[in-house]
Parts: structure tokens; sequence; C-alpha cells
């Protein structure tokens, strides 16, 4: 078993999504809190560990990877089971478009540094944020079809699943309507109800602030 340590930030949903899939494949791993409103992203510490002072960072005997998505797929290849991703070629894209419309389209707009930039008023950086959030999340839903399965693809926990749960507890933060997307509230809710779930829950984390 090779040695893994996470860095992180307890309520980063980038963080959130690679604590999913480690406590989902049954990995054993250290945590390293990073505290991103202190800044200490950007200390030359850190900055040396992931150059664009991002979580999370994963260090897997001593090696580093950063980039959330890249670092769920080094994990389905070192820890196969369980598969987080499909086997079949079609069924994989469709998976990938679920996760890019997550990690590409809503989470880089929600990012602390970019709403810090576009204005100094919460009230301007929350209406925002529920704009990319609601927007990109009633993509998600459309993009599930018809599918009724218990999460978001199947009736087993998925990497679609590992993205959209941190992204359904950002959108709770920022207030985000989510009153028409019924089937996302319930994958989400159920998909907490898992002890693997709940010990990636950003409020399960020893540094977490209430
Ligand atoms: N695409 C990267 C993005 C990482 C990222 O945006 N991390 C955020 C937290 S979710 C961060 O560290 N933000 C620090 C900042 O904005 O200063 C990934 O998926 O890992």
């Amino acid at each position: 078993m090779p040695t893994i340590v996470l860095h992180h930030y307890w309520r980063s949903s980038c963080s959130h999504r690679v604590r999913i899939a480690l406590e989902l494949k049954g990995v054993a791993y250290e945590k390293v809190a990073v505290n991103l409103l202190t800044g200490q992203q950007n200390t030359v510490e850190f900055v040396r560990l992931s150059p664009r002072g991002y979580v999370p960072c994963l260090e897997v005997d001593g090696e580093r990877f950063v980039e959330s998505v890249a670092i769920l797929e080094l994990l389905e290849e070192l820890f196969p089971t369980p598969a987080l991703y499909p086997t079949s070629p079609r069924e994989r894209a469709h998976m990938r478009a679920l996760v890019e419309t997550i990690n590409a389209g809503i989470q880089p707009l929600q990012n602390l540094n970019v709403i810090a930039r576009l204005s100094d008023e919460q009230a301007v950086r929350t209406q925002w944020v529920r704009h990319y959030v609601e927007r990109g999340l009633t993509a998600f839903d459309a993009l599930l079809g018809t599918r009724s399965g218990l999460f978001s693809w199947g009736d087993t926990p998925s990497v679609a699943d590992a993205l959209l749960v941190p992204q359904m507890h950002a959108a709770r933060r920022f207030g985000a309507d989510l009153s028409r997307l019924e089937r996302l509230v319930t994958i989400d809710a159920r998909a907490r109800t898992l002890a693997s779930f709940a010990r990636a829950e950003p409020e399960a984390q020893p540094e977490a602030v209430q």
C-alpha cells in the first residue's frame, strides 16, 4: 500500500471530491489541512507542492499530484475496486461529461480567488455563484436523461457522485435554488447516508469551523 497524504481544505469542493474517492475505495491516507481563508495556499511552501496555489494536492509515496479529476483517475487506476468509472468507452464518455459539467462548468466560477476579483460585495458574489450553480446543475440533471438509479449513474456510487455531492454542498452554502432539481437532491441525500461519504463531509473534518 503506498503512503498517501492529502493536502486539503475542509470546505473546498475539489478536496471533498478526493476525500470521497479515497473513502469509497477504503484507502488509508493522512490529511494535512491548508487554510484557504488565511492564504496558506499562496505560501512559498505550499506553492512548491501545488504551483497554482490550489488544493487538493495528493502525495503518493512523496510524488505530488494536483487537479482533482486527474487525482480521481489516478486513484481509479491504483485502486480499481470498487470501480468508480464504467468500463465501456461510451459510458465513460458520458461519465466524463458529467464530471466536466461540474469541474469545468461550475467550480472555477465559484472559486474563492475568482469571486474575490468579481466584487467586494458578498451579495454580488452570491448572485453570481447561484447563477452558475443553478445552470450547471440543471445541465447535469438533463444529462442524466431518464436514468432512475439510486445514484447518478446506476445503483452504486460513481465518480459522478464524487463531483455531485460536493457541488450540492456548495449549492446549499450559496443558497442556490434546488427546487427544480429533486432528483439531484435525492441522490445527494442518499449518498450522504453512506459512511464513506459521511467521513468525507466538510463538517466531519476536525478543522471545520461551524
Ligand atoms: N481544477 C482544480 C481546481 C482546484 C481549486 O480550484 N481549488 C480551490 C478550492 S476548491 C482552491 O484551492 N482555491 C484557492 C483560491 O481560490 O485561492 C481541481 O479540480 O483540483
